[in-house]
């Protein structure tokens, strides 16, 4: 035997699932991480969603946007006071072409080219939004980034003349709590230069009921997209949930300003997940917390911006105040 051989160490390298699976579902309360919804079925059931009676967020950013994109493109142009910048455009998510498009024409319509960076941590989704938005706007040459932006956004500077313009829409800044939301905005402060620009898409309080009925449609797509995450640890982590003894629970939390979602075991029960050598013991009425979605009120956005570095400048809302739209600058 080699005098020098290391002692035999089975190190475990768990998926990013797995871990997340491991630490959520052995804590109490349990919890699971919403990034857990989207491989490619629950992005589907997301896509199914948007297009939803009750799930007016989709459709309301989109009519601010078919609205105003051309003043926000202008806007981003001239931002900081530095005369006229070509923009480049860079989206964290991959975006569904239909919303982004509309900024990505009246940049095409401003400056005859324009760079799209779609950054994601999916290469496939990255592949879709390449060859979705190349093939319907002339003019828009889209270079994908495959990174995770939760940690920070590392860019290259924009060139001479040119001005970087970041689309955070969707609301998807509504699932993250305060404090990361803010650290999240912070990072990508860190990657811009003063001048730069961030169009952040938040959802807004309205009345309960309406809210309520975005996330518990008449269809049950939101409950298939919410089970699908256990049915997504049957596929990959040889888990035996049984997806009708859990059901999908959506509630509004009015203190903390959000719709939770959850799913709750309907009896007491044992879960096995095979390949971590766990079993998870439920009570009946046991909820897994797995999304939160906060609701902004008026004028608490501008207030996210100007907290980690960025000068509101515009804000672009609706007829029924339901959404809002708010560009700052990099200061
Ligand atoms: C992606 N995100 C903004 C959605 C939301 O409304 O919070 C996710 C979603 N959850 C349930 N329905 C949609």
């Amino acid at each position: 035997m080699n005098a020098f051989a290391l002692p035999q160490i089975k190190a475990r390298v768990e998926s990013p699932v797995a871990s997340a699976a491991r630490k959520g579902l052995s804590t109490q309360p349990k919890r699971l991480p919403p990034w857990l919804f989207y491989d490619a079925d629950g992005s589907r059931l997301f896509d199914q969603i948007t297009h939803l009676p009750e799930y007016y967020l989709t459709r309301t950013e989109r009519e601010i946007l078919a609205a105003n994109s051309t003043e926000i493109i202008a806007q981003a142009a001239q931002s900081g006071g530095t005369g006229q910048a070509k923009l480049l455009i860079t989206e964290l998510g991959a975006g569904s072409a239909d919303k982004t498009r509309l900024l990505l024409k009246a940049a095409v319509e401003r400056q005859g080219q324009v760079i799209y960076e779609p950054v994601d941590v999916s290469a496939s989704a990255l592949e879709t939004a390449r060859t979705r938005i190349e093939e319907e706007i002339p003019g828009v040459h889209v270079a994908p980034r495959l990174m995770d932006y939760t940690h920070g956004l590392k860019v290259e500077q924009a060139g001479a003349g040119e001005r970087r313009l970041v689309l955070y829409i969707g609301s998807s800044i509504g699932n993250f709590e305060p404090r990361p939301a803010a650290q999240l905005l912070r990072g990508v402060r860190g990657g811009l230069q003063p001048g730069d620009t961030l169009l952040l898409g938040v959802d807004l309080v309205k009345d309960e009921s309406t809210l309520m009925a975005a996330y518990n449609d008449a269809a049950g797509i939101t409950a298939r997209f919410n089970l699908n995450m256990l049915a997504r640890l049957n596929r990959e982590l040889g888990a035996d949930f049984d997806l009708r003894a859990f059901a999908h629970r959506a509630v509004w939390n009015q203190d903390k300003s959000r719709i939770e979602m959850h799913l709750e075991s309907l009896a007491a029960q044992r879960v096995r997940l095979a390949s971590l050598g766990l079993e998870v013991r439920f009570r009946a009425g046991e909820r897994i917390h797995t999304e939160n979605s906060y609701k902004y009120a008026p004028g608490q956005v501008e207030a996210l911006l100007s907290a980690t570095g960025f000068a509101p400048e515009s804000t672009w809302t609706d007829a029924r105040g339901w959404f809002a739209v708010c560009l700052g600058h990099a200061e």
